[in-house]
């Protein structure tokens, strides 16, 4: 009875840090295999491999979609993603800090997924997510929120906390809805529910070989691509009238000076000194040589006309 009370006051204490750390979405999940992940990662698979006496996983995620973004539709700008503008995992791993003292001051011990490195990504987030109550998976295989669409940013912790467990999941809500399916334009999502990873514009855009049907449809982008988020309903109000948030104001910060930073003709004369200065710290892990290559088809396009404008 004690150790159950103990369990949900520190429970209550995490929900309570979170609120002030500017997390918007929070969930406790048990820190059991994930026996149908689908990758070759067995560290990612078994959160014991990480931390052998797991016993609950902490889900959190911090609402992306109230940025205000640099001039995308203009095909003079460059174009990237949500993600990519709020430093990938960074952003969620930093409000996460206090939570992972409050364990440790505790005695417990805590792994924070930071995502950095492959290795450091140590939990298979959206499938973390589900469990923990967050959302569902859809077609397009993010997590989709009732209330944030796929617009959260995922991050998690993995301790040996008895805290509490989710038992309801968030029910499939997708039924025949194939929007993000048809929106992609490399077929990526035939398969619904699997992504094709050696097909999605977002991974291409990051790799040497851009293969000819990537370059005939990746217009502006040059680091990133939303199509099929873009074409999710569940993101619809998010990009008509975006949520104003805690973390939006520090996200804003940050990318100040960004409306005007992809502007195509200067950004062709931006050098891998500046680049590493100006986006490092966006984890976005795209080498300066393929990110010029993206910029420099983008302006290319722009020169020949094909553009819309
Ligand atoms: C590797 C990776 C990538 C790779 C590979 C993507 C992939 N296949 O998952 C690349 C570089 C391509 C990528 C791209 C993007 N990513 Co990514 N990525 C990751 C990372 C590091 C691991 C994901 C992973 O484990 N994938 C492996 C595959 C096997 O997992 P899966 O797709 O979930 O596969 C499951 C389903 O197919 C499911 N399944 C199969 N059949 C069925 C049937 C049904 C009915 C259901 C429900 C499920 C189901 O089973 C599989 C489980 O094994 C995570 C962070 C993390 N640590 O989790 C971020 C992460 C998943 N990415 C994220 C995002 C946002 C993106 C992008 C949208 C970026 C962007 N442009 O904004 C694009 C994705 C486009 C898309 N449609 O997925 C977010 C997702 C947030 C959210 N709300 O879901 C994460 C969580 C990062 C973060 N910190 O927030 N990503």
């Amino acid at each position: 009875m004690t150790r159950k009370m103990d369990m949900d006051l520190l429970s209550e204490k995490i929900r309570n840090l979170a609120d002030s750390s500017g997390l918007d979405a929070l969930g406790f999940a048990e820190a059991a295999e994930f026996s149908d992940y689908a990758l070759n990662h067995s560290q990612r698979r078994d959160p014991k491999l990480s931390l052998s006496g797991a016993k609950t996983i902490i889900v959190a995620g911090i609402y992306i979609g109230g940025l205000t973004l640099p001039a995308w539709m203009n095909p003079r700008y460059g174009r990237t993603s949500r993600l990519y503008l709020s430093a990938f995992f960074l952003d969620v791993v930093k409000p996460l800090e206090p939570i992972v003292n409050l364990l440790r001051n505790q005695g417990y011990q805590a792994i924070v997924c930071d995502g950095a490195q492959e290795d450091g990504s140590v939990i298979p987030l959206k499938l973390a997510a589900v469990r923990a109550g967050l959302g569902w998976q859809g077609k397009h295989t993010l997590l989709i929120s009732k209330k944030y669409g796929t617009f959260l940013a995922l991050g998690g912790i993995i301790t040996d906390a008895p805290l509490e467990h989710n038992t309801e999941q968030e029910s499939n809500q997708c039924d025949k809805c194939d929007k993000c399916q048809q929106a992609c334009p490399l077929g990526a999502l035939d398969q619904p529910y699997v992504l094709n990873r050696n097909s999605c514009l977002s991974n291409m855009l990051q790799i040497e070989h851009l293969p000819r049907e990537a370059k005939a449809v990746m217009e502006n982008r040059v680091g990133d691509c939303e199509i099929c988020q873009e074409a999710c309903p569940w993101n619809k109000k998010h990009i008509d009238h975006p949520l104003t948030t805690n973390m939006t104001e520090s996200f804003q910060k940050k990318i100040e000076d960004w409306e005007t930073f992809f502007y195509l003709p200067d950004l062709v004369n931006l050098s891998e000194e500046s680049y590493r200065e100006k986006l490092g710290h966006l984890n976005t892990d795209i080498p300066y040589n393929l990110f010029h290559r993206n910029v420099l088809i983008a302006l290319e396009r722009v020169k020949n006309g094909e553009s819309d404008e």
